[in-house]
């Protein structure tokens, strides 16, 4: 063999074993949702249970997947055709399992606790809304165990039920919605010299979504999205110590308040 054919083989082999964990994973309690330049690429199936699923964008835009799982006898037409005419009239078709904001060339992990039945990812950050659907099978024959969560969040009508403190570093968070409504949850840094005033401040001004939050001296650093009643998830944040602010903005439709205004909102302390 000459040197440029050992070194294709090299490389092909040194391709084959990168490639090992996405294949292992498969038919285990995981599976790998990814972002491309095709669009959205998500296993036909998946299984009812706690599943590890990694969300990886490999395109320079963002990707902002969210699930879904269809209510009894909706059908993604049905769905499509309702969502057209807003998300109010979409929500009551779905069942909304929360997802979040990936950056360019990066990956996140989320673990989901699947039930049987139709479901939706959606992703409306790119340049067109894409949608796919996958069918998460009714037995659960990989009796995963639910993570270990850190910190215990529960997303109440209308109020966070949080620590007030946390450690600093990598953590696993549970978030549930125990509520009746629709949930999400904004997790921004606030600068350490804001003062209580200027807090308050901060706060009306992010509920009254009149300005834009990037004037705001707050730093987004994290967000899991719409989520419904009985639905939970699990991710992991790497937080500094800091103060930080958590708040919910999804509108209440009965009373056309934000939740933020309802009381949906906290602060958090992260300590070394
Ligand atoms: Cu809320």
């Amino acid at each position: 063999m000459n040197r440029t054919a050992r070194c294709l083989v090299l490389l092909v082999l040194a391709l084959l074993v990168g490639m090992v964990p996405v294949f292992a994973h498969e038919g285990e309690a995981s599976a790998t949702i990814v972002n491309g330049p095709e669009g959205l690429v998500v296993p036909a199936e998946l299984h009812a249970g706690i599943v590890d699923v990694t969300f990886t964008n490999i395109t320079d835009a963002p990707f902002a997947p969210l699930l879904a799982r269809l209510n009894d006898g909706v059908t993604v037409d049905a769905l499509m055709a309702a969502m057209s005419a807003g998300p109010e009239a979409g929500l009551p078709l779905i069942t909304l399992l929360g997802g979040t904001e990936i950056a360019p060339q990066s990956s996140f992990v989320a673990t989901f606790d699947l039930k049987a039945g139709e479901h939706v990812l959606l992703n409306f950050a790119g340049k067109a809304p894409d949608v796919k659907t996958f069918t998460v099978a009714d037995e659960d024959d990989t009796n995963a165990a639910a993570p270990e969560a850190d910190v215990q969040v529960s997303l109440l009508d209308f109020a966070f039920s949080l620590p007030t403190s946390i450690s600093a570093g990598e953590q696993t968070w549970l978030l549930e919605n125990k509520g009746d409504q629709w949930h999400e949850m904004a997790i921004a840094r606030i600068d350490d010299r804001t003062t209580v005033a200027e807090l308050r401040d901060i706060m009306q001004t992010m509920a009254s979504g009149e300005a834009d939050p990037a004037t705001l001296p707050i730093e987004q650093v994290g967000f899991w999205m719409p989520m419904q009643q009985g639905e939970r998830a699990w991710f992991n944040l790497n937080l500094e110590p800091g103060t930080y602010v958590v708040a919910c903005f999804l509108p209440d439709f009965a009373s056309g308040h934000a939740h933020i205004n309802l009381g949906m909102v906290q602060l958090l302390t992260v300590t070394e």
